[in-house]
């Protein structure tokens, strides 16, 4: 069938006419009886691997795809297998030492031809694809190439999204393509995020229509189907992660660091020295993005996830995506897409404190529609009965902790739904991190903060530097609807300076995470800063729009000027990371970075804020004398 019919077919109708176009495919199976397509958690690699020549047959064809439990709902999909196995999403891991050669051969059983990518040596050239014709069979022999983390992919004719990725039916064909250095291999895991979509985001994020449906994976399955992990606290875990997507992902942990060794764009990977591994709480992985990190766990009970909304919201489910209608209303339960659960025995040793507890009341309130913004959410302080701020603003009050001192915070929800609070970055006992039904402390399982109650959340900050608290419970409303704000913690006896310590945080009006215009504090029209010659200054960013990357720029007179990197997430870069660099950064949603710049002449800089793909733009000028 030629492309261009079949894209008519698919932007016009529903997803039914779209299964109804397949049935007149050459049939695998009777018809109503695909084969079931198996979640590929890539642990055992594909083919057959002697003398160093891995021979792997590959095919592609039509099956029926269970994102959720394997006896759930299905949706029909194109998939990899290995000729006479199941058909698996990812497709067969392929995993081979560096210098063996692979014998290959492309078997397609769809009706549209299939143009086959990075099946080649690496580092490798993304534009060396191979076609494979409907119903024919192509040969490939190539040396594997450098050790790293790599991915094939192939179109089949689907549409294909903003990257050039498909986004639909040939969506998850894709698979890992890992290649090890020469020795003993390192135990490590390998997961792949996928994403089915209906429609093109950019369509919907532009035009306005409702949010499209998605079905956000890891390794083929969507939460809470995702493998669920268990280590021991301390032990070295070792993932690659590998983003077959159309779009990039903020990936998150809760309650800890952990370090990115390498990083690549599956066709070319880029092991870092020791003094360039990254310690963050989150990374981005842009589409075709991979990445090697290592973790050491601490006790409890954790998640890592994708910090876009749309990625791991309830609303993300395989009826909903076959359903075809708005989806912009609350389904049961807590998350879906993106998100792994990892399990680690033990209690969370105490931090070293001082001082007297620190008592504070954090309220969770209705926001009504003012300043410019549709209704929502907030929150307000309340310490030695004085309530912080008067007024009910977006974002959240930067709320000031003091690293070693113990805090007890009462969240307190004044909403007419359940609440959570999450610390973003903190390293808190996962009973008060804010994840209901996940957090536990021995038998106590984190609740939802029901309206009108409350939740006393206990932690010493171990460290100083910048972080959020937000909701973590229907983001898709409350985290849209402004229930974030900056956390700072500062060294013992220190204040903190918010004339020299500029809080920038990234976010949209709402009230939904692909709706309302950028916002810098809040506005779209943010005050003027006064800074002075010679003073430094510490600029906080920090990027919780729910569905963007945005882009921090700081500007003379000439454009870009040069600031020094300063932390991320929190975390304090070592020295080699801590250097000067060209004064923007990409920053998308969860990601916290810390900048320092120091003026040396009089005149006006500008601070802007800006998201390049929805031409936004929010600029704040900082007069300097
Ligand atoms: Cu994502």
């Amino acid at each position: 069938m030629p492309r261009a019919t079949f894209l008519r077919v698919v932007c016009s109708c529903s997803l039914v006419v779209l299964v109804a176009t397949h049935t007149q495919l050459p049939a695998q199976s009777p018809p109503g009886m695909s084969p079931a397509i198996q979640a590929n958690s890539n642990r055992v690699p594909a083919g057959k691997l002697e003398n160093r020549i891995l021979t792997l047959h590959l095919e592609l064809r039509q099956g029926d795809w269970y994102p959720e439990a394997d006896t759930g709902p299905s949706m029909k999909v194109y998939a990899f297998g290995e000729e006479g196995k199941a058909l698996q999403v990812p497709g067969p891991l392929i995993r081979v030492p560096e210098g063996t050669e692979i014998h290959l051969t492309l078997h397609n059983l769809l009706a549209a031809a299939a143009i086959v990518h990075g099946l080649h040596q690496h580092p490798g050239d993304a534009k060396a694809t191979v076609e494979v014709p409907p119903q024919e069979t192509r040969e490939l022999r190539f040396t594997a190439g450098a050790a790293g983390t790599y991915q094939y992919y192939a179109s089949a004719g689907g549409i294909l999204g903003d990257s050039g990725r498909p986004i639909r039916e040939d969506s998850q064909l894709a698979g890992a393509f890992v290649v090890d250095p020469p020795g003993k291999a390192v135990p490590d895991r390998i997961f792949v995020l996928g994403i089915w979509r209906s429609g093109s985001d950019v369509a919907a994020l532009i035009g306005h229509a409702s949010m499209p449906h998605m079905i956000p994976v890891i390794n083929g399955k969507s939460w809470p189907y995702t493998e669920r992990l268990t280590y021991a606290a301390g032990e070295p875990v070792r993932w690659r992660w590998i983003n077959a997507s159309d779009g990039g992902h903020p990936m998150h942990m809760h309650g800890s660091y952990f370090r990115v060794d390498s990083a690549g764009n599956s066709e070319a990977d880029r092991v870092f020295a020791p003094e360039q591994q990254l310690t963050v709480a989150t990374n981005r992985l842009l589409t075709n993005g991979t990445m090697t990190t290592y973790w050491t766990p601490p006790p409890g009970h954790w998640l890592f996830h994708c910090h876009f909304v749309p990625h791991m919201s309830p609303e993300m489910t395989v009826a909903n995506a076959l359903a075809d209608k708005s989806i912009m209303q609350h389904p049961p339960g807590h998350m879906a897409g993106m998100v792994l659960g990892i399990t680690v025995a033990g209690n969370r040793p105490p931090v070293a404190s001082h001082g007297r507890t620190r008592k504070i009341r954090l309220w969770v309130r209705e926001r009504p529609a003012a300043h410019g913004l549709p209704a929502g959410f907030s929150y307000q302080l309340e310490e030695n009965h004085r309530l912080f701020p008067n007024d009910l603003t977006v974002p959240g009050p930067p709320m000031v902790l003091e690293r070693g001192q113990p805090v007890e915070i009462t969240v307190g929800n004044q909403l007419h739904q359940a609440t959570t609070v999450h610390w973003h970055s903190v390293e808190v006992e996962s009973y008060y991190d804010g994840v209901a039904g996940w957090g536990a402390c021995g038998n106590k399982i984190t609740p939802e903060i029901l309206p009108g109650h409350s939740f006393l959340v206990r932690f010493t900050p171990p460290r100083s530097g910048t972080f959020m608290y937000h909701t973590h419970l229907h983001d898709e409303e409350q985290l849209s609807g402004g229930l974030y704000g900056p956390l700072i913690v500062v060294e013992p006896g220190r204040k903190f300076d918010s004339s020299h310590e500029p809080i920038a945080v990234l976010s949209r009006a709402g009230p939904s995470s692909i709706e309302g215009p950028l916002l810098l504090n809040g506005s779209t029209n943010p005050p003027t800063l006064h800074w002075h010659i010679g003073d430094r200054y510490r600029l906080r960013l920090i990027s919780i729009a729910a569905f963007d990357g945005g882009s921090f720029s700081l500007l003379g007179t000439d454009g870009l000027l040069q600031w020094r990197a300063i932390a991320k997430d929190g975390y304090d870069l070592p020295p080699a990371q801590a250097v000067m660099q060209e004064a923007r950064q990409l920053a998308l949603a969860g990601e916290i970075y810390d900048f320092e710049y120091q003026p040396t002449v009089a005149g006006t800089l500008q601070l802007q804020l800006s998201i390049g793909i929805l031409k936004m733009k929010v600029t704040q000028q900082i007069e300097v004398q």
